[in-house]
């Protein structure tokens, strides 16, 4: 991290740097862990991919600047949440709400809020879970109860994010209102898809389901006629 526009210290936004650092590998290794687990257990991943981030000083600055404050230390661990941000990227909407409730379920992250745009799509059309999210960084004198974001989507959340997030960054937040209308529209197709794909996942499974019950009842079947003409070869 560089210490552009920040009034503190070198060592204060080298210690802070650490255990942003710190957070967001925990994380990070947490998820690898339950995604393995899940795997083992269920034979199936929930999770595509993860990508973590710290956000940039310059990011950093703007955001603050947008909401009015100085450019401290303070008022970033204060006031920005995503200054460690992990990205995890599921195939199906189901799978987001899967590991949303594995985050809750793990007993030293504490959830602080959380956005559901998933739900409640913003009226860019951006749709994601959010999860505000602390995890104790345990230092040689103390521990530090850090923040990280975690954003959980689908692949085609993220493709539609990615691309939105370059328009939003070329035309500095006020691209054309065509193209604004265009994304709102491409934003609800990638739902009625994910929708889709997710129905069509859905009939898979079932379909695996009724085959692997009818393959056990032939077994039981061809078990119970071999016993029976046992039995009747011995009644002979
Ligand atoms: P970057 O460059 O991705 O880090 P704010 O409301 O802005 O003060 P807050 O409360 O953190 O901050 O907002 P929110 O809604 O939880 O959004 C945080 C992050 O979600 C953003 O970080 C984006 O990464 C993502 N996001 C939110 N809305 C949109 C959207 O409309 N389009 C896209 N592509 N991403 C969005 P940053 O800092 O804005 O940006």
């Amino acid at each position: 991290m560089e210490l552009k526009g920040l009034n503190d210290s070198i060592d204060s936004w080298k210690e802070v740097n650490l255990i942003y650092n710190a957070a967001l590998r925990q994380v990070q290794t947490k998820m690898e862990i339950l995604n393995e687990e899940f795997q083992h257990v269920h034979q199936y991943n929930p999770i595509e991919h993860i990508k973590a981030r710290i956000k940039s000083p310059e990011s950093i600055v703007k955001k603050l600047r947008r909401h009015g404050l100085e450019s401290t230390i303070d008022n970033m661990v204060n006031h920005i949440n995503d200054i460690a941000g992990v990205r995890i990227i599921c195939s199906f909407t189901s799978d987001i709400y899967r590991v949303a409730d594995m985050i809750r379920n793990q007993k030293d992250i504490k959830v602080v809020a959380v956005k559901d745009y998933i739900t409640y799509p913003k009226t860019s059309g951006y749709r994601s879970y959010h999860m505000i999210v602390t995890v104790p960084v345990y230092l040689s004198d103390r521990i530090v109860d850090t923040k990280v974001e975690i954003q959980i989507r689908t692949v085609a959340m993220d493709f539609w994010a990615s691309l939105e997030h370059k328009i939003h960054y070329k035309f500095e937040g006020d691209a054309p209102s065509h193209i604004r209308t265009e994304l709102v529209e491409c934003a609800r197709m990638v739902a009625d898809l994910d929708a889709r794909m997710l129905m069509l996942n859905d009939e898979i499974t079932m379909i695996s389901f009724q085959q692997e019950m009818e393959r056990i009842q032939k077994k039981q079947q061809a078990k119970l006629k071999k016993a029976e003409a046992e039995k009747a070869e011995e009644g002979q």
